[in-house]
């Protein structure tokens, strides 16, 4: 199916000068009084924007002296963590805040406490006091609660409030009380239930993660919008731009369907303080002066960028007022470059050796919360005394927070494997939602991929001849793989899927073909070639309560993503303590014949990395029961599919069953029973390990068994222990370069656990630790048959009368670590 946007030789060669317009600048020019004269906002308001800017004032405070002097209002507490704090920023946080609801989301960066406040305290506000009271003992089954409780509170509102304070400091002080059990700490603390997402500690990261939140809004259809709290110094950052370039892809308008149209809901707020740590974006490490033109040309409207005063919260309120308007027109995403000033150092160990002092006393003598003050005053929406009392009040509830929060008695710290108990959700679906009107174009038995499939042989033999079947004959993996993604497409309306030339051109490999006739653009879509933000986009996506499928092409490309993949995916079902699920399946083709940057196999990196299941399927059964598996779990998946088995077809099971089923992930699968010695595989290499186990069992009369590893974490060890204790002789083979190699993990711990079975040491057989060269010398580089049993000879037991081609010695090995290669 051909898109309809043609492209003309006379429209784009013809002659034009582009004009980009102009963005605004801090052209908010209304005082306090003029809101309330106007009715915009009421004296109430006015005095809670006050309260909150100084309760965040008062909370960071109390931070920086613990950090600084080990103690605060007489509580004495070593922290031992980090605490980056906002000291000149709380207008930026609280005018942004303030018209939030709980279904609008922020996620942030590692300086986020005043914007956790400022959140949380505009969702207290707002939520009805039995919402609040369910939010607080439904959430971490109340513990958070308990301990808040032991203080007397006014009302459900001021116990909320309360509760938002410590919360956050006990999760800042890593207690099993904080609001993500103590597994985010200061810099990774949320609460989604007031529409607090995840803060990152890298910086940018949220960029894409959220888009992808917003992308859940759009697709979904669900209220609110997302934003990105971000520093001025992230507008470097990859995951930025490929944000808002996923954030502003023209399909949005063009293409999408019409009750799908319109840009995503999605605020890029650049906390702009001028620095990085010590780095100045303004003049030194970036080229702009004012950093809304990064909007310019992004898309027609330039992203609606401006300017605002953040010293000023009726500024930034006003900014979020209309911009929201604009998000709502169907014209987001927008970007607002927030001018503030942090007044804290980076952290408090910053000796501030990168600013003067002149420069620092400007910014404390035009202090947000002083001038905030003044403006309350002059309109008379409180008294001086009120005020006094306010900030009086801060500091009790900030005491309170933090005598709680640093007695390990009241507050304990998560102990034992409880880090572990969080690390997967392990919730498979054992049935689908379904999906809604629309979700499909035509009923399954109509799409022209379904049917073809259906003409196939389902087993991979000739049932007379027993000889392969060819893919055009039987169901090949891709066939499998395709099988199991429609039936979750026609069954999970949640499901989306994307990445590069996803549509049109059936996914690099055909594995998506006929998808695009069946599935409207809201549910597959080209990606752009932003791999970052493809798996970060997907990671906010799944957050929200979606489950993404996204594609790398080629497992080389992972580089381009691998903040997303392993900082992100990785890592935030485990830091929210489980309370967010990571529903990701990412799928990642591992090349061959392309040469050294696309034809590796890069699956240990993901094993390496704690909180991704890892998948390495080799057969088209194996592929379709794991895929449905994976989609149907409640954890990211890396999904591996060699390149060079996409048209093999099933030659180990009866045949590969047109009915919808799934496969335990993490458990090997025995292929072919032998006796005589093992071989674990892991991936393609199962096809090189059978006719290696053929010409043993001919030649040499050697019984083989062969394991297929199909899933490298979770691992499940006991089918091959029980083949190491019958066989007493085992070799891995993969086409991953052996140093730092899944199978060298394997070979390890089989070692270990079956080092009494073992009449032989394990052996390795991985590629070599080269770069991989041409498809021509491939032969020189990925494990061959010949070096199985060059391997087994030298190292398992002798073949009578062979000869190996390779030098397979200790001596050689010894040799070749010492060059690194
Ligand atoms: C990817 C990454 N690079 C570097 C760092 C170290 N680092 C932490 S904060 C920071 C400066 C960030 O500046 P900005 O984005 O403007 O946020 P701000 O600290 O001003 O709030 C740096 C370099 C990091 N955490 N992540
Ligand atoms: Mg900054």
């Amino acid at each position: 199916m051909v898109k309809q946007l043609v492209i003309t030789p006379e429209e784009v060669r013809r002659a034009e000068t582009i004009d980009l317009g102009t963005i605004p600048v801090n052209q908010y020019n209304r005082t306090l009084a003029d809101e309330l004269r106007a009715g915009a906002l009421t004296a109430e308001d006015a005095r809670h924007i006050f309260r909150d800017m100084v309760l965040i004032r008062e909370f960071e405070t109390m931070l920086d002296e613990i950090k600084r002097l080990g103690k605060y209002r007489g509580i004495a507490y070593a922290h031992q963590g980090p605490a980056h704090l906002s000291i000149g920023q709380e207008a930026a946080a609280v005018g942004e805040a303030y018209l939030l609801g709980v279904d609008d989301h922020i996620f942030g960066s590692h300086r986020s406490h005043g914007e956790i406040l400022a959140k949380g305290l505009a969702a207290i506000r707002q939520l009805p006091e039995a919402d609040l009271t369910r939010i607080m003992t439904g959430y971490l089954g109340g513990d958070t609660l308990k301990v808040v409780e032991k203080e007397a509170a006014r009302d459900t509102k001021d116990l909320a409030l309360n509760y938002l304070l410590y919360g956050l400091l006990a999760e800042i002080f890593a207690r099993a009380t904080g609001f993500n059990r103590g597994l985010g700490g200061s810099m990774h603390a949320f609460f989604p239930p007031f529409g607090i997402y995840p803060n990152n500690a890298i910086v940018g990261g949220s960029g894409d993660i959220a888009v992808g939140s917003a992308l859940y809004k759009k697709v979904q259809q669900r209220p609110g919008i997302t934003i990105a709290n971000i520093g001025d110094a992230s507008s470097a950052c990859g995951p930025v731009w490929e944000g808002m370039q996923m954030a502003t892809m023209g399909q949005y308008w063009t293409l999408w369907e019409p009750e799908y149209r319109g840009g995503l809901p999605v605020i890029f707020a650049f906390m702009d303080n001028f620095y990085g740590m010590g780095g100045q974006t303004r003049g030194e490490t970036m080229g702009f002066t004012r950093l809304a033109t990064l909007g310019a040309g992004l898309n027609r409207w330039n992203f609606h960028a401006e300017t605002v005063d953040g010293n000023n919260p009726l500024a930034v309120l006003d900014a979020i007022r209309r911009k929201k308007t604009v998000i709502e027109n169907g014209e987001g995403p927008v970007l607002l470059d927030i001018l503030t000033y942090r007044q804290s150092g980076h952290s408090p160990s910053d000796a501030n050796s990168y600013r003067t002092r002149e420069e620092l006393e400007l910014w404390k003598a035009a202090d947000a919360i002083q001038e905030f003050k003044a403006q309350i005053l002059r309109a008379q929406a409180a008294t001086e005394a009120e005020l006094d009392a306010i900030v009086r009040l801060a500091g009790e509830k900030v005491e309170a927070a933090c005598r709680l929060a640093s007695d390990l008695t009241i507050s304990p710290r998560l102990t034992g494997d409880g880090i572990a108990r969080v690390m997967f959700s392990h919730a498979a679906e054992a049935t689908l939602p379904g999906i809604p009107a629309g979700a499909v174009r035509k009923p399954l038995a109509e799409n022209t991929r379904v049917q073809q499939i259906a003409k196939k042989r389902r087993s991979g033999l000739d049932p007379a001849t027993g000889a392969k079947l060819s893919e055009s004959k039987a169901v090949s993996f891709r066939d499998a793989i395709f099988e199991a993604i429609i039936h979750h497409a026609y069954h999970d309306g949640r499901l989306v899927i994307y990445g590069e030339e996803n549509r049109d051109w059936d996914g690099a490999f055909a594995v998506y073909r006929g998808l695009t006739e069946s599935l409207p653009y809201h549910r597959l879509f080209n990606a752009p070639i932003s791999e970052g933000a493809i798996v970060g986009t997907a990671v906010g996506y799944a957050m929200e309560g979606g489950r993404p499928l996204v594609e790398l092409m080629y497992c080389d490309f992972m580089g381009r993503a691998g903040d997303e993949i392993f900082n992100q995916l990785s890592k935030w079902q485990a830091m929210s303590a489980g309370v967010l699920r990571m529903p990701v399946v990412l799928r990642i083709s591992v090349g061959s014949k392309y040469g050294a940057q696309h034809s590796q196999d890069w699956s240990a990196m993901t094993a390496h990395v704690p909180g991704l299941k890892v998948v390495f399927p080799a057969t088209p059964y194996d592929a379709k029961g794991l895929m449905a598996a994976a989609l149907s779990g409640s954890d990211p998946v890396v999904f591996f599919e060699s390149q060079r088995l996409y048209g093999v077809t099933e030659a180990f099971q009866k045949e590969v069953p047109a009915e919808y089923y799934t496969l335990p992930i993490g458990v090997p699968d025995v292929k072919r029973a032998g006796t005589d010695l093992t071989i674990l595989t892991i991936g393609a290499t199962l096809y090189r390990a059978i006719e290696a186990a053929d010409r043993l069992q001919q030649e040499f009369g050697l019984s083989v068994e062969i394991v297929d590893a199909r899933s490298l974490v979770p691992f499940d060890y006991a089918p091959v222990l029980e083949s190491v204790r019958k066989t007493g002789r085992i070799l891995l083979t993969s086409d991953a370069c052996e140093r730092g190699s899944y199978l060298q993990t394997l070979a390890a711990t089989i070692q270990e656990l079956a080092f009494e079975s073992l009449d032989a040491p394990v052996v390795t057989v991985g590629a070599k630790n080269w770069i991989t060269p041409a498809a021509e010398q491939e032969n020189l580089f990925f494990p061959q048959p010949s070096w199985l049993l060059d391997a087994i000879h030298t190292h398992l037991t002798p073949l009578p009368g062979y000869h190996p081609q390779q030098d397979c010695s200790h001596e050689r090995k010894l040799r070749t670590h010492r060059q690194g290669v």
